[in-house]
């Protein structure tokens, strides 16, 4: 199977209601989908995004530079496609910008290659598990009352959730109030996940997550600048909730130093940040090798498939931003997504959001 054309289309996807953490404020996610067309008809989707339409733009062209290396090729070697185009990036960086467009071109071939197969991602890549637990984490953000918090909270377990992910960031005293009102209102058998996004330093962090042990935090995030790893390993250290970063670095490189310092418990690869399916493999498969639980960041489409496979693989992030650009949404079921049967990604495009969120 050939690939006959690589088409780009630049989308600007509104949210209901701006987001907010103690690092972003977000009013649209501005995204670059790439669909991968095989010679007999079978199309490879992927995406990158940024939060801003100018960098979208920048983030296109740069998917537009690279795809003249998958036009023509052999649908089925997405590794020897990737290896040419991290090499052609080396100038720009391995990371950034560059990595994110590639990530939306591997992660599409990829899914080409499956669906060549006849597979799901997941079964084409050797995987056993079809399902794969996840957290809501499409809300709880750091602007909302605690009101806001418990009904949305339970506005997630109606739809099937069994663990979820509030922000904090406020004050101290504000955010172990927060946790404490959600923790009581959900009970122990939710799994309630916090995500500091880099909000606090080491001395915060040591203090406000001992205050926070009797809450039973299935998981402390980010809780300082990410790339302070030195500093990350001394609160995993000190800490009995576990740690988990990752999201905001770049490649298996990115992983690799994550692991050697030990900075976290659980490690969250960002499919976009790792360059797509082929380093992701590989940030999971290094994670593997130090004993360490392998997450997710946003992409749930194609990351649930990646966790299926990666035998450390805990915990898929459930972020709906997306959703409205396939066909079908992802199956969620008592906590677990059910890994779609189709070949490929398997969830088709929706080509009238297409139309209507063109950017
Ligand atoms: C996050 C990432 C991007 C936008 C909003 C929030 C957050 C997460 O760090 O882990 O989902
Ligand atoms: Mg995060």
């Amino acid at each position: 199977m050939k690939i006959a054309r690589v088409r780009s289309h630049l989308l600007s996807l509104p949210l209901p209601r701006p987001v907010k953490t103690s690092a972003h404020d977000i009013h649209t996610v501005d995204t670059v989908l790439v669909e991968m067309e095989a010679d007999a008809g079978a199309v490879g989707t992927g995406y990158c995004f940024a939060f801003g339409p100018k960098r979208a733009q920048a983030l296109r062209a740069l998917v537009e530079d690279l795809l003249p290396l998958y036009e023509g090729q052999d649908a089925a070697a997405p590794r020897a496609h990737f290896d040419r185009a991290w090499r052609s990036i080396n100038f720009l960086g391995h990371a950034g910008a560059a990595v994110m467009a590639l990530a939306a071109l591997d992660t599409a071939c990829w899914d080409l290659a499956a669906q060549g197969a006849g597979l799901p991602l997941y079964k084409f890549l050797g995987g056993g598990r079809d399902r794969i637990p996840t957290y809501a984490s499409s809300g709880l953000w750091l602007d909302y009352s605690i009101d806001e918090l418990i009904s949305e909270a339970r506005r997630f377990l109606s739809q099937g959730h069994r663990a979820m992910k509030m922000r904090l960031g406020r004050s101290p005293r504000e955010d172990l109030e927060r946790v404490r009102r959600l923790h009581n209102a959900l009970g122990p058998e939710v799994k309630l996940l916090a995500d500091v996004n880099q909000g606090w330093d080491e001395a915060t962090a040591i203090r406000v997550g001992r205050e926070l042990e009797p809450f039973n935090l299935y998981w402390l995030e980010e809780p300082l600048p990410y790339e302070d790893l030195e500093g990350c390993a001394r609160v995993a250290a000190a800490l009995t909730v576990p740690i988990a970063t990752g999201e905001t670095d770049y490649g298996s490189l990115g992983m690799k130093r994550h692991l050697e310092a030990r900075a976290a418990d659980i490690l969250m690869p960002d499919l976009q940040r790792m360059g797509g399916v082929t380093e992701f493999l590989k940030a999971a498969a290094l994670c593997d090798a130090f004993h360490t639980p392998v997450s997710s960041h946003l992409f749930m489409e194609a990351s649930c498939h990646l966790l299926a496979v990666a035998p450390n693989g805990l915990i898929l992030e459930h972020m709906d931003w997306w959703q409205e650009l396939f066909a079908e949404p992802l199956t969620l079921k008592e906590g677990e997504i059910l890994l779609p049967d189709k070949p490929g990604i398997g969830l088709g495009l929706n080509r009238k959001a297409l139309e209507r969120f063109k950017g």
